[in-house]
């Protein structure tokens, strides 16, 4: 009876690879990539806030990125209009993107960001909601 389960088992295998193949070759979308916050919480003055971006399909960090559209506000608690500046800092891990910001008021704010990704047309859109503890 193996002789028989034996040659299915290869099949399948070669199939899934057949198949990795062919995905790796498809057009990556822009829709595979996603910011993901790295701390969900903050303390309350002066913050970092670090992001990662990663490619979805094989959770890779993605480095070189363009960050180009950046916004901090506090939309989660109803105060849109509370926005504060977010500046760009310089990161040494691949793959994450680091923000000072000064988050006034304890409390959600939501973190906006667009970016380019090298070799990939449109916009990597995302709005990341962090809290802000006293
Ligand atoms: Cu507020």
């Amino acid at each position: 009876m193996k002789s028989y389960t034996y040659p299915r088992v290869v099949r399948a295998a070669l199939i899934g690879m057949a198949m990795t193949g062919s995905a790796t070759l498809a057009r990556a979308d822009i829709k595979d990539y996603e910011f993901q916050l790295v701390d969900q919480t903050v303390k309350k003055g002066d913050a970092i806030i670090s992001v990662r971006l990663v490619h979805k399909p094989d959770g890779k960090p993605v480095s070189d990125a363009v960050i180009f559209a950046t916004r901090l506000d506090m939309a989660p608690d109803g105060m849109q209009e509370m926005a504060t500046k977010v500046a760009p800092i310089p990161s040494t891990e691949p793959g994450v993107y680091k923000f000072k910001a000064t988050l006034s008021m304890a409390g959600g704010w939501q973190l906006s960001l667009g970016a380019k990704v090298q070799g990939e047309t449109g916009t990597v859109e995302n709005k990341l909601v962090l809290k802000a503890t006293p």
